[in-house]
């Protein structure tokens, strides 16, 4: 196993990128889907079904872990890794974005965030370093830069304020994470849906020279069409070399769009959260198992799939479950939707491998439109 973080391309089509992140905990296949892992489990998965499903990354909060159990206590049981039992590459989110989706008090500015724990009330601060540092404890393989994302619409002036200091933050934060060849800080670009912002992160972070980027503030309440722009505006900045990473998205139709604009890496709690709600992504589309039509369906989610929640189970027991709050239909939701998105991604890197990527989305989208039955 290799030593340094590195990242290859393997394959292009288009501007979709077939590629491959290695370092010391494993190596993650790219275009990757990230399962989130918020207080250090997938909910209702056990870990390893989540790696039998495909994944070689999955994420993890600073917010969250810091607060409970908290990231010295973490380290002293021998770091997230050991805690629990995930041999793989971790990612995880700096933790503003977490307090500033959380109700309750908060406060933010050049220092950082302040912010009320929402377990027990208690108050905190975080600063970019202080970030870093928890990310540390946590032995965290890709640690994010604290940044700050305005929800859309919001006022340019807004917008381009919280870009500068999102900037001036990475700066902090590379400082801070000095020199670690087996691990990777990355810079998230920032600039709301305003091109030139979008372009002035883009290279400004560009310059700083890390070892990957993300594009945050998107997937925050403008349209699809408006986020690929953003995507496609922001791309062309960033250096070929380097991995790119669009936080906290999608649906499957935005992950398979946004692989074609050369996006890299996703995370989202769509496949756990949705799945324990009763949403269920399937090749046909979506299925609202809580639907009364689904009360007698005998049919499995999907009987061609290879995994045993979408193909032996009934839609009739999945709604029982479901309608009966009973937690294995969450289980087997969300191992349906993990499952799901996993065989998406690997359908989208042998497509891209294949120069076919094009006419792999088409179909895909064939498929969930036509549905069955
Ligand atoms: N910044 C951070 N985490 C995030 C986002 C962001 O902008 C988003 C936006 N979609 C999701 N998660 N740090």
């Amino acid at each position: 196993m290799t030593e340094r973080f590195e990242f290859k391309l393997l394959a292009t089509d288009g501007k979709a990128r077939r590629g491959e992140v290695t370092m010391p905990r494993g190596t993650i296949r790219t275009p990757a889907f990230m399962p989130v892992g918020t207080v250090g489990t997938v909910k209702a998965m056990y870990l390893g079904q989540v790696r039998e499903l495909g994944a070689d990354i999955i994420l993890g909060n600073t917010y969250h872990l810091m607060l409970r159990p908290g990231a010295e206590r973490v380290a002293r049981l021998g770091g997230l890794h050991e805690f629990i039992r995930w041999p793989y590459p971790i990612l995880t989110d700096s933790g503003g974005f977490q307090v500033m989706s959380l109700e309750g008090l908060r406060k933010l500015d050049e220092q950082g965030v302040t912010f009320k724990s929402h377990v027990d009330g208690s108050l905190h601060h975080m600063s970019p370093e202080r970030s870093i540092e928890i990310q540390g404890l946590l032995d965290s393989d890709i640690q994010m830069q604290l940044d700050e994302c305005v929800r859309l619409p919001a006022e340019p002036k807004e917008i381009e304020r919280a870009m500068e200091m999102s900037y001036r933050w990475a700066e902090r934060c590379k400082v801070a994470f000095g020199d670690q060849p087996g691990k990777a800080m990355f810079g998230i670009v920032q600039g709301g849906d305003i091109p030139e912002l979008r372009v002035r992160s883009a290279q400004a972070l560009a310059g700083l020279d890390l070892k990957g980027y993300a594009i945050g503030g998107l997937a925050v309440g403008e349209p699809q069409g408006v986020m690929l722009d953003m995507i496609d505006t922001t791309c062309p900045h960033l250096p070929t070399e380097k991995p790119r990473y669009l936080m906290g998205v999608g649906t499957p139709d935005d992950i398979l769009k946004s692989v074609a604009h050369g996006i890299d890496m996703f995370d989202c709690v769509m496949p756990t959260r949705s799945g324990r709600h009763g949403l269920a992504f399937t090749r046909h589309g979506r299925i609202n198992i809580r639907n009364a039509r689904h009360a007698e369906d005998t049919r499995p989610l999907d009987e061609q799939s290879a995994c045993p929640a979408s193909r032996d189970y009934s839609r009739a027991y999945l709604h029982h479950l479901v309608r009966a709050n009973e937690s294995l239909g969450g289980m087997l939701l969300t191992w349906n939707n993990l499952a799901y998105y996993q065989e998406l991604m690997a359908g989208i890197r042998a497509a891209i491998e294949q120069g076919r990527y094009a006419d792999f989305m088409a179909e895909t989208q064939e498929a969930w439109a036509r549905g069955e039955a």
